[in-house]
């Protein structure tokens, strides 16, 4: 099978299908990452790239928020981790003469596929009001042209400005204070669709919006549950951690209606056994689970658990834990006392025998971590599904010891670290006041615009300038007929990217690309070579310096972009010194150092080889001080089964092994065994038979809903072991379907993985 260049734009006639890989990684990851790599860089630059990746003196990898261990190996970096290198370091460039040959109209036709694999963003570009090309221009009349759109807008919260979590810490930190400065509190960012619904839930609960447990733990820890996530493709590096518990005696549930390849036995890349071996076996018991079943089967826990603890008192429930340092147990134990097992088998589709097996596990378990990703935050009841985890893990006291807790998985290599840094739509008073402290200026209180009501306000006219700084916000967010039509009402959209993308082809009435460096790029000040700062998932804080030459002379650090927008729109009278941080970042830190709470002699203390860990109260101290009782709270939450009607299933949309949210890479999804095609819905086949549609025909996927019905038209169906009533389809060919008001409770998070759609046959079956 010849691989699809991007020149070729998807069709979905061909597809192929074989039958789903049981284990992940080996020797295929390797010769697909280098492959790919070579492809992009060529081999000098390879061999260069590769080296650096992951290690002290090197960068951090762009790909996933996994974090590095103390002892690192060679080659530090997995295969989606190099891919993602490749895509920054490739040596294609998308200049002015392409914008030159190619009408903006005619780009918008393309697929962000082909969009991305015509290279890097070498010059800064208008496109101006009535235009057709996308027109070069300088670093200043940009800058200009960006502060006097926001001066004319008659409130400074008519200006929404979003954040992929890609940033710096020391971008971030800028682009807040710039937001700030100016006058707002719209900073929605990719979290907002992501680990939103984890934040609230754990602050909530445990005081700290963020994981408890370090990559050590996982060596300590004698069960690991993995929940909703699927780490073979999306954190590869998280499968060593996973082999390395199993071969200390740890055992694995993984909780998915997907039975996904690297969840169930691993090869690893990195020794012997891994290559020539069968690998390591991972899941112990895979528990294929409905969409939307979780908060069921942790409230079916909860029952068992204290069901067991009163049969014989004091061996289920950490009593001295559950005494001093929590509240709520009385009503949370209340809550889940009646349990209806009709309920819960329905809603999981699990049998009661494996739940009370998972249970058991669990009772047993004296070292517990739940794990989990985007196959809980982004549903309608998101949030107390993840507190009924959290209830499961209190009552047990699996949390702040050795080997246990909670570890929501990142996305974003550097989301954690926008968060820390302030790119959020409601930080506290506490950071704002620190702000105002700092450098003598005024910050709005009033919350601003998350993802959701930011293109509510576009949408209604009530935003007209839109930046932002990295992401794809057309492709990655959900409604797209809705998005795109809300960015091209406004009059002004910025985007600070890497690569060409939707949200350049989608715009406003006028538009600018502001190409910046990536990475892997060496990042050359007055003051010198400068390193950046970024935290991983599990709260390690770290520099990451790129050595790369930058892919064109014309591109600017993200800290001088956020500089020069900032600079002429607040002008050289303000207090803050925005022409000076650019030629230093220790001068930006010294700042982040007396504003951000944990980050106290940050220039000191990211210097160090493995950086530092933010301080984390549960994790380590067992103290819960960010709660409002300042203990860790129970939750009493009403359960929440999905509604799917007769003839209609839930669709999950998810990444394929050859992307990298809206970056595809490629056609293939390998582990899945779907080759040279992306537009395609995986669906039981017990479903199949009885909906009457066949394996290989091309339906329409239809949302109902009561404002209007949502079609994503042209699906091939592929019969696949998925859990009877879901279907599944890739992210973000599927956003169509996902209604912008259709989000989680609580979070505001789009409900991505619970859709009810209905097939539509196109055509007649294919033929055998
Ligand atoms: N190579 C690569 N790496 C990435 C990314 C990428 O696109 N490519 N994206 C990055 C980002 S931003 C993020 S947030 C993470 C995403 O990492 P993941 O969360 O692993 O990403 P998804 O592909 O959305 O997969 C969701 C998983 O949850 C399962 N699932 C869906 N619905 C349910 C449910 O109701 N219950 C349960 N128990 N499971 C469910 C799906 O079957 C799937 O296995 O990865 C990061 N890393
Ligand atoms: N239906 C559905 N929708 C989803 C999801 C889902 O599972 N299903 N997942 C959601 C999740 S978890 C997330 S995190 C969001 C992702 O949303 P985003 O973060 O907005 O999207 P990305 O695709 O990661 O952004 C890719 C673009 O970032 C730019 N870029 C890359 N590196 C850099 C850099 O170093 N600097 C700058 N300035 N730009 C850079 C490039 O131009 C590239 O095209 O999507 C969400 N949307
Ligand atoms: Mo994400």
């Amino acid at each position: 099978m010849v691989r699809q260049s991007p020149d070729k734009d998807v069709d979905e006639s061909d597809l192929s299908v074989t039958t789903p890989k049981q284990w992940a990684a080996g020797i295929p990851g390797v010769a697909v990452s280098l492959k790919r790599s070579v492809e992009q860089m060529g081999v000098v630059r390879t061999a260069k790239t590769l080296r650096l990746l992951n290690q002290r003196d090197g960068f951090d990898c762009p790909g996933c928020a996994w974090p590095e261990p103390g002892h690192r190996h060679a080659a530090e970096f997995c295969e989606n981790g190099a891919k993602a290198v490749a895509e920054e370091a490739t040596k294609r460039r998308v200049g002015p003469e392409f914008f030159a040959e190619h009408a903006v109209a005619d780009l918008a036709e393309r697929t962000d596929y082909w969009l991305g694999g015509q290279g890097r963003l070498t010059h800064p570009m208008v496109l101006r009001e009535g235009g057709t090309h996308y027109e070069p221009i300088s670093w200043d009349d940009a800058f200009t042209l960006v502060a006097e759109r926001l001066r004319a807008l008659s409130t400074p919260d008519e200006a929404v400005f979003y954040t992929s979590g890609r940033t710096s810490n020391e971008a971030a930190f800028l682009y807040q204070l710039l937001v700030r400065s100016f006058g707002t509190n719209n900073l929605p960012d990719c979290s907002n669709m992501c680990h939103e619904s984890s934040g609230a839930a754990l602050s909530e609960t445990t005081g700290v919006g963020k994981g408890s447990v370090s990559l050590a733990d996982f060596e300590l820890a004698d069960l690991i549950i993995v929940v909703g996530q699927n780490p073979g493709t999306n954190h590869p590096r998280m499968l060593t951690a996973l082999e390395k518990a199993k071969r200390a005696g740890a055992q694995i549930i993984a909780v998915n209606p997907l039975p996904e390849a690297g969840l169930m036995r691993f090869k690893n890349p990195q020794n012997v056994r891994g290559v020539l071996g069968k690998g390591t076996e991972l899941a112990d018991e895979f528990c294929q689970i409905r969409i939307g079943g979780d908060q069921a089967l942790f409230q079916a826990i909860g029952n068992l658990l204290l069901a067991w603890e009163a049969a014989n008192p004091g061996t289920v429930v950490d009593q001295d834990f559950v005494d001093n340092r929590t509240i709520g147990f009385a009503e949370y134990a209340e809550s889940v006392r009646e349990l209806d097992w009709d309920v819960v088998v329905a809603a999981t589709g699990m049998a009661r025998e494996q739940i009370e097996k998972v249970a058991r596990m669990m009772a047993d378990s004296k070292r517990t971590i739940v794990c989990w990703a985007m196959g809980l935050t982004q549903h309608k009841h998101s949030v107390p599904t993840i507190r009924e985890i959290a209830n499961v893990v209190l009552l047990r006291g699996m949390i702040g010891k050795p080997g246990a807790g909670l570890c929501p998985v990142r996305g974003h290599s550097n989301v954690q670290g926008d968060r820390t840094m302030g790119i959020w739509e409601k930080m506290p008073e506490k950071f704002l006041s620190a702000l105002e402290t700092e450098f003598g200026i005024e910050v709005p209180r009033t919350h601003g615009h998350d993802t959701v009501s930011a293109i509510r306000a576009m949408r209604d006219g009530n935003a007209k300038v839109f930046v932002a700084v990295g992401g794809n916000f057309a492709a990655a967010t959900p409604d797209t007929e809705v998005t795109e039509a809300a960015l091209r009402s406004c009059d002004l959209t910025v985007q600070v990217s890497t690569k060409l993308n939707r949200s350049h082809v989608v715009h406003g009435r006028t538009a600018l690309i502001l190409p910046t460096r990536g990475r892997t790029e060496r990042d050359t000040q007055e003051s010198g070579d400068q390193f950046v700062t970024v935290e991983d998932s599990m709260s390690v804080v770290h520099r990451s310096e790129g050595r790369l030459d930058p892919a064109s002379e014309h591109l600017r650090s993200e800290v001088d972009i956020v500089c020069g927008i900032a600079d002429a729109l607040l002008g050289p009278g303000h207090p803050v010194p925005w022409t000076d941080f650019p030629r230093d970042y220790d001068l930006i830190r010294e700042r982040i150092s007396r504003v951000v709470p944990g980050c106290e002699s940050y220039n000191e203390r990211v210097r160090e080889p493995d950086g530092f860990v933010l301080p984390h109260a549960p994790r380590d101290a067992r103290e819960f001080t960010g709660t409002r009782s300042g203990k860790a709270a129970f939750t009493a939450n009403e359960l929440t089964v999905p509604f799917v009607p007769e003839g209609r299933l839930l669709l999950q949309t998810l990444r394929s092994h050859d992307q990298y949210n809206t970056t595809i890479y490629g056609l293939d999804d390998r582990y899945r065994g779907i080759k040279d095609a992306r537009r395609v819905v995986l669906v039981n086949p017990d479903d199949l038979t009885a909906l009457g549609f066949e394996d290989g025909q091309l339906v329409d996927l239809i949302g109902e809903w009561p404002d209007r019905e949502r079609r994503a038209e042209r699906f091939r169906v592929v019969s696949y072991p998925t859990a009877r009533g879901c279907a599944a389809a890739y992210f973000p060919e599927a956003n169509s379907l996902v209604p912008l008001d259709s989000t989680a409770d609580t979070s505001n998070t789009p409900t991505s993985k619970s859709i009810v759609i209905r097939l539509e046959g196109t055509t007649p079956p294919a033929a055998p």
